[in-house]
């Protein structure tokens, strides 16, 4: 007599997922990183998701976006993979067709990304044959059956609990391989060995240096220079591009005279330049810590520019990283006298391979949305009437000037601070026009001028710092406004960060006890 065989739980799900999943990453390093079909799922994620949801991605978790993302697409798969398989019968596999849905899926994420072939679908496909052989092989009733060489005495909860440990190995044996996988893909395609033998080259054109005074005393602030480790992350790469110099080509190309390739070691004939350039997230919301000052070494993008000769009808130079991402910049910044930079190294280090290795570009003035490509390898003269890059084509603006902004950096929201002398302070921003003022009201009050840190250049942040003799015990509010070079006072009109970036005046309460 058929013994009557539980409707699989949950578990089984979870466990046949970790195997498939598992299989899949493990398979695909000898494919390398764009055969990774959970990356690749990611990605597509990423790139499928309207751009108001990305928006409240980046404002919700930041820099910690990927995480989070990666976090829910796994949720997301275990709680299919849990409802499914509890359906899964001989008659209607639901589970099986489930897994074989999500292998297609996988390919098809896999086949979009920018640099994949047909072969690199392989592993997914191994992972999701494993997955069904295994969801078969856990509700076959092999474990729960009584057999003959089951111990005859044993009765159905033991049986249940061979087949729950049996579940756990598969799903810890899945996990193993997954993890063992990615890292073993990440370790095989690193280009961190690449990176530590760049030797720089040497700046014709030094950066000035920077005085001390550009940092105020008698209060911690963001050094003026952002520390690489320190310096803000925004991109839509999941896992990070890994670009060897090597195999880096740049190719220049649309409305010019001549197509140019440049590879890496063709730079030499470029002159060096060294520039120290605040960038500024367009998601940057009033307050927020999306920007960042590094000093950048490269070449003029207007040299490299001149090679291809571009037409004079050019007014977009649309330019894309290896892993598909693209940015529209006006031709006139990149061959102004702003000395726009296609950059190889950050606070004189090689660019690290979340910031660009080995090369991208830095355009003063412009929110990185427009200008800031990371891995870049194609840049073509288009027009602004023909083509449209990444963001634009989610709603944000075409052009993306940074607008003049500021913001407290001490005292924090609900800072307590002790009755008597206390610095407050901030940084303020209005890359190109630089910051002729920075003033600062508290409790409503009228506007009192702030101390500046010396001007480093219109294309970086200044920081400022403000002296209060704190009184009145209780709550209190400090608001802050700059004036550009241009004597444009920042509005008071709130803006939100679409279409094309914040404004308002940054507003902090604290507390004198
Ligand atoms: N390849 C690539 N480059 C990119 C992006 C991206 O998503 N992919 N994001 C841009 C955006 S929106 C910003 S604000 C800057 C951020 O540069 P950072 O991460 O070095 O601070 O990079 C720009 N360059
Ligand atoms: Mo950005």
């Amino acid at each position: 007599m058929p013994t009557a065989v539980a409707r699989p739980s949950g578990l089984v799900g979870v466990a046949t997922a970790a195997v498939a999943i598992g299989v899949a990453q493990l398979a695909a390093v000898p494919f390398g990183a764009q055969a990774d079909s959970r990356t690749a799922v990611g990605s597509a994620v990423i790139d499928l998701t309207p751009g108001p949801v990305k928006e409240w991605a980046i404002q919700l978790f930041g820099t910690a976006d990927k995480l989070a993302l990666s976090i829910l697409v796994l949720g997301v798969i275990a709680v299919i993979a849990a409802l499914t398989s509890t359906l899964e019968t001989s008659r209607v596999p639901l589970g099986s067709i489930a897994i074989v849905l999500a292998g297609i899926a996988g390919s098809a994420a896999v086949l979009s990304r920018a640099g994949s072939a047909w072969y690199d679908v392989l592993p997914t496909l191994a992972g999701a044959v494993c997955g069904v052989a295994t969801l078969r092989l856990l509700v076959s009733g092999r474990f729960t059956d009584a057999s003959p060489a089951a111990d005859p005495a044993a009765d159905a909860p033991d049986r249940g609990r061979r087949l729950s440990l049996i579940t756990l190995g598969f799903l810890a044996g899945g996990a193993v391989a997954g993890v063992a996988g990615a890292v073993w893909t990440r370790a095989r395609t690193s280009v961190s060995g690449d990176r530590t033998a760049f030797q720089l080259p040497t700046p014709a054109v030094e950066a000035a240096p920077i005085p001390p005074g550009v940092q105020p005393k008698g209060v911690t602030l963001p050094p003026f220079v952002t520390p690489n480790a320190d310096f803000y992350r925004i991109d839509t790469a999941l896992s990070v591009p890994q670009l060897s110099r090597d195999a880096w080509r740049l190719r220049i190309h649309g409305m010019v005279d001549r197509e140019v390739e440049l590879d890496f070691a063709a730079l030499d004939r470029f002159e060096v330049i060294e520039k120290v350039v605040t960038l500024t997230c367009v998601s940057n919301p009033v307050g927020g810590d999306l920007i960042s000052n590094a000093t950048w070494t490269g070449y003029r993008v207007r040299d490299l520019l001149a090679q291809a000769g571009v037409h004079a009808d050019a007014d977009m130079v649309m330019s894309t990283s290896i892993d598909g991402f693209t940015a529209g910049t006006p031709t006139e910044a990149l061959t102004d006298d702003r000395d726009a930079l296609l950059a190889v190294a950050m606070n004189g280090a090689p660019l690290p391979t979340e910031h660009g290795y080995p090369a991208r570009l830095v355009v003063p003035g412009l929110y990185g949305y427009v200008s800031a490509t990371k891995w870049v390898v194609d840049l073509e003269l288009t027009r602004f009437d023909r083509a449209q890059a990444y963001w634009t084509r989610l709603g944000w603006s075409a052009r993306g000037p940074i607008k003049t902004q500021s913001r407290i950096d001490v005292p924090r929201s609900g800072q307590d601070v002790r009755p008597g002398p206390v610095t407050f302070g901030g940084v303020a921003w209005a890359q190109n026009r630089g910051v002729r003022a920075v003033e600062v009201s508290i409790d409503d009050g009228e506007w009192i001028p702030a101390e500046l840190g010396e001007q480093y250049s219109n294309e970086t942040w200044r920081l400022w710092s403000y002296q209060w003799d704190a009184r009145g015990e209780g709550p209190h509010e400090i608001r802050v406004r700059a004036t550009d070079g241009d004597g444009v006072v920042q509005t008071a009109d709130l803006a939100d960060v679409v279409p094309d970036g914040a404004t308002g005046w940054h507003t902090v309460a604290f507390a004198v006890t």
